[in-house]
Order: structure tokens, then sequence, then C-alpha cells
């Protein structure tokens, strides 16, 4: 059976870094995030008995081995539970740049992981559709439910999973992101994540985030669109600061990414309000209320070195199509 799921990315406004266990990508923290509209990845899934190994394709390009071994594994997760031996065809495409930091493996596992379910003619709930996404990539489990996005940090597996908090058009806001960088990081997050522990600020930063989740979740609660911001800000400059001090350092920062980040403080002080923040990867997420949209993007427009930008509203989550 065939079956196509369309996954959207998400962006964090409370950061994953750091796991507490890595085989099963259980979080040393929880994180909060939005799904996006304008960043996604549809998958088709077909399970046939006549396929002797699985097969990994972007569009029409055959994927490599290191790709394709992550994704059978994702796939043996599904065959376990529906008690199958059959192998895949997964055939991948997204609408934006891949591994540079616009969390294309949290749409990639979560539109894989939805396929490959429904394909296997599993009826799972979104908590074990969240859960299975997590094994395959952390970030992908915040991509199964609708909008605004909690993912709970837990000791077992059965327990780390995510929620919606919020729905799409619980909140206008809009994600702009500024993309200054297209190339693929030379360090995955992966990787990434296991260095943490290495950085002098990490064990600080975990001490912190108890109560910088119940902040943000608060400043969602009341739409306080300021106090958003300015926890949003610290929050990705905190992550940051960890990734430039950990061994060896990560820098994912361009010059463009900084100027960015400048540039939108420099509005605020003449009363264009918006707010930063920034993946594993040089792009900037630029977060403004609606009004403010298309001034916003006039100011982004002018910064030298822009590629693209990207217009995100709030999205649901992982949906079959
Ligand atoms: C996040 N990131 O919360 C953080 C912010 C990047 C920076 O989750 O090893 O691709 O597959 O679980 O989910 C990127 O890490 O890592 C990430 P794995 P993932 O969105």
């Amino acid at each position: 059976m065939k079956v196509t799921a369309k996954a959207p990315a998400n962006i964090a406004f409370i950061k994953y870094w750091g796991k507490r266990n890595e085989k099963l990508r259980l979080p040393a923290n929880s994180s909060i995030s939005m799904n996006l509209s304008g960043a996604y990845t549809i998958t088709s899934v077909e399970f046939d008995p006549g396929f002797k190994s699985d097969e990994l394709f972007w569009g029409k390009l055959a994927a490599g081995e290191q790709e394709t071994k992550r994704v059978s594994t994702q796939l043996d997760l599904i065959r376990g539970i529906a008690k199958i031996k059959t192998y895949a065809k997964v055939v991948s495409k997204n609408n934006f740049p891949k591994g540079a930091g616009i969390a294309s493996s949290a749409s990639g596992f979560a539109a894989l992981t939805v396929a490959a379910a429904s394909a296997a003619s599993l009826g799972l709930s979104e908590k074990k559709l969240s859960i299975l996404a997590r094994i395959g990539s952390g970030s992908a489990c915040r991509s199964i439910p609708d909008g605004f996005v909690e993912w709970r940090t837990a000791d077992s597996s059965a327990q780390s999973y995510a929620v919606s908090l919020h729905p799409p058009d619980y909140w206008d806001i809009c994600d702009l992101i500024a993309v200054v960088g297209e190339s693929s990081k030379k360090i995955s997050s992966t990787e990434g994540h296991a260095l943490a522990e290495s950085s002098p600020f990490y064990k600080a930063r975990i001490m912190g985030m108890k109560d910088k989740v119940k902040e943000m979740k608060d400043s969602l609660r009341k739409k306080d669109f300021t106090k958003f911001g300015e926890i949003l800000e610290a929050e990705a400059v905190n992550m940051h600061s960890v990734m430039m001090t950990s061994e060896p350092p990560l820098y994912y920062w361009l010059s463009q990414t900084l100027e960015i980040m400048l540039a939108i403080t420099e509005w605020r002080g003449r009363g264009l309000e918006a707010y930063f923040t920034i993946d594993a990867g040089p792009n900037v997420h630029v977060i403004c209320e609606d009004k403010n949209v298309i001034k916003v993007r006039k100011e982004l427009s002018k910064i030298k070195g822009m590629k693209n930008i990207i217009e995100c509203k709030p999205n649901v989550g992982a949906r079959v199509i």
C-alpha cells in the first residue's frame, strides 16, 4: 500500500539541545515550538513484497547509504509494530533547503512516520506517532500535533512526546525565515547534541530551563508579544552560547546572521516590534505580529546577502494527504 503524508517544519521557541538518552532521543529539557506553514516535507511510503531492500529518494535522486539507513531504522520501528517484514520505497521532497537549520529532519521524520504507519495500516494515536517520530529525530515529535506545541522531557520513552498547547489560529503571528545560507551543515544536529555537555555553560542552561518553559507558556497564554519576544531572543542566544563553547565549538552563524540580529534590535528602537530566534544554522527566524509583516519584509530585503525570505504562519501538524 502506498500512502503520502505532509508534515511541517517547526521553529523552537524554547530549544532542544542536549539529550538525557541518546539512543531514545530523550531530551535534557522540555521544548516549545510552532509548526510552520511555509516549510514542509511531503513523503510517500510504499510497502511492496516485491522489494528487495528499502529505498529512499529525494524526489528522483537516490539518497546516500547513511540517510537510507536512518530511514530504514525508522521503518523497522513501524514494521515491528505492524508485524511485517516488507521493504518500502520512500520518496521525499522538501520545499526548502535540507540540513541548513530549518528543521528538515523534523518535517522529514514526522512525514515519514505518519506515511509509514498509515501504509502499514496502523491506526496509531497522535501520542504514539509523536513518540515514534521522536525516536527518528527528536524535534520531529513536535511536528505531529497542531499549532503551538510542547514536547515534554521524561525519563521513559512512553512519557516523552509532544502535545498541542494552542491551535494554529490562536495567535496572529508570523515567522519570516531570513535565508542567508543554504548549504548543509558540516556537523549534524545529532553530533551537535552530543557535544552540548562539553560546554561549561551547559549545566547552567539546563538548570534554568523549567522556569523558562513556564515563562514562555505564560507569555503564549497571555499573548504578551513583548514578553514572548524577550524570552525567545534570550533563549536562542543562550543555546548558541553553549554551542560556541562546546568542544569542539560549533559556530552556526554567518556575518549576515549577526547583521540581522542587530538590525532587529535597531528596528525595535524605532517602534517596529520583531524578535529573532536561530536554530542549528545561519538562518534567522524573524517573528512579528501579522500587522507588521509587510514592514519587516521590507526591512529584511534591504540586508545584503539575503537569499530568500520564507513567510510562515502557524500551521497544523503532520497529516496523510
Ligand atoms: C530544536 N534543534 O529544538 C533544536 C534547536 C536545533 C537547534 O532539534 O539528533 O535534528 O535528530 O534528535 O531534532 C535539531 O536536532 O536532532 C534541533 P536529533 P534534531 O529545534
